[in-house]
């Protein structure tokens, strides 16, 4: 089983309908199933200026195909929704390209793997960056990030209907700065809980989360996540809830306020 990663782009006609369409037919090839879907970037066209705006995706996709069997089937999908060949990087009802294909390198006239304009394309590499931050070439080197200047977004359109569910992060928040600033996740509050004498502070934890959770926020715990129980160990810890760096300050903000207004919980 391969771990890929396509990009989907389309410029004429009913744009999310036709990605919707189009990735139903990839989960439907043998062997494959799509696993993650970005946000859907409305972006400006490359290459040919005077088209309409496209709307640009990446899926990552898990195949017990060959990249070029997998080729295959994506241009029977094309021709069945109706692409019709015409001007290079001009308009198009749909346009399924193969960006990654697990660390392999093809390099054969019909097929480039990886695909060899990514680099330059902000359509391409946010919404993949978006699903796979630590996603990095096939020689194991990372994305340059700067590069990525041709086919900027200029917003995005939420989560692609029907695949709502293999949606990364809440379509709320895929905005057009996310999700360049990178994988690590940052501290935005802790709490020590002190043993089961005391109220466990860590309902404080839950409670930020809560505003967090409300906001669409992602977040993560370090090292574990508090429970509503009381600390049956009684063991001292610090447990550190994490956002991604893009949220922070929001997140910290939103958590002060909330902190603020619940005056018997101690400021962060
Ligand atoms: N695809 C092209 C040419 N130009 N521009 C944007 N914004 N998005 C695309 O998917 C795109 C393009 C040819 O494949
Ligand atoms: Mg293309
Ligand atoms: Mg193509």
């Amino acid at each position: 089983m391969t771990d890929a990663y396509l990009g989907l782009g389309a410029n004429l006609g009913d744009r999310l309908a036709t990605l919707s369409q189009a990735l139903r037919l990839v989960d439907e090839l043998p062997g494959t199933h799509v696993v993650y879907v970005s946000a859907v970037y409305e972006t400006e066209p490359w290459g040919v200026a005077d088209q309409p705006d496209f709307a640009n995706l990446v899926a990552q996709i898990r195949t017990s195909l060959a990249a070029d069997q997998l080729l295959g089937g994506l241009q029977d999908i094309e021709n069945s929704l109706g692409r019709v060949r015409g001007e290079r990087y001009g308009a198009r009802t749909i346009d399924i390209d193969i960006l990654l294909f697990g660390d392999e390198e093809w390099n054969s006239d019909s097929l480039t793997i990886p695909h060899p304009r990514l680099l330059e394309r902000e359509f391409a590499l946010v919404p993949l960056l978006e699903i796979a931050p630590d996603a990095c070439l096939p020689d194991g080197s990372p994305f340059p990030r700067e590069g990525a200047v041709h086919g900027r977004i200029t917003r995005t359109l939420g989560a692609l209907p029907g695949f709502e569910d293999r949606a990364v992060i809440p379509a709320a928040f895929a905005s057009e700065s996310y999700p360049t600033e990178g994988a690590e996740w940052v501290e935005v509050a802790s709490s020590t809980p002190v043993g089961r004498i005391d109220r466990a502070p860590d309902l404080e934890l839950l409670f930020l989360q809560s505003v967090l959770e409300a906001e669409g926020i992602p977040f993560a715990y370090d090292p574990f996540a508090p429970t509503e129980s009381f600390n049956p160990w009684g063991l001292t810890r610090t447990v550190r809830l994490l956002v991604p760096p893009l949220y922070a300050e929001r997140a910290r903000r939103l958590l002060a306020q909330a902190a603020a207004a619940t005056p018997e919980f101690p400021q962060q």
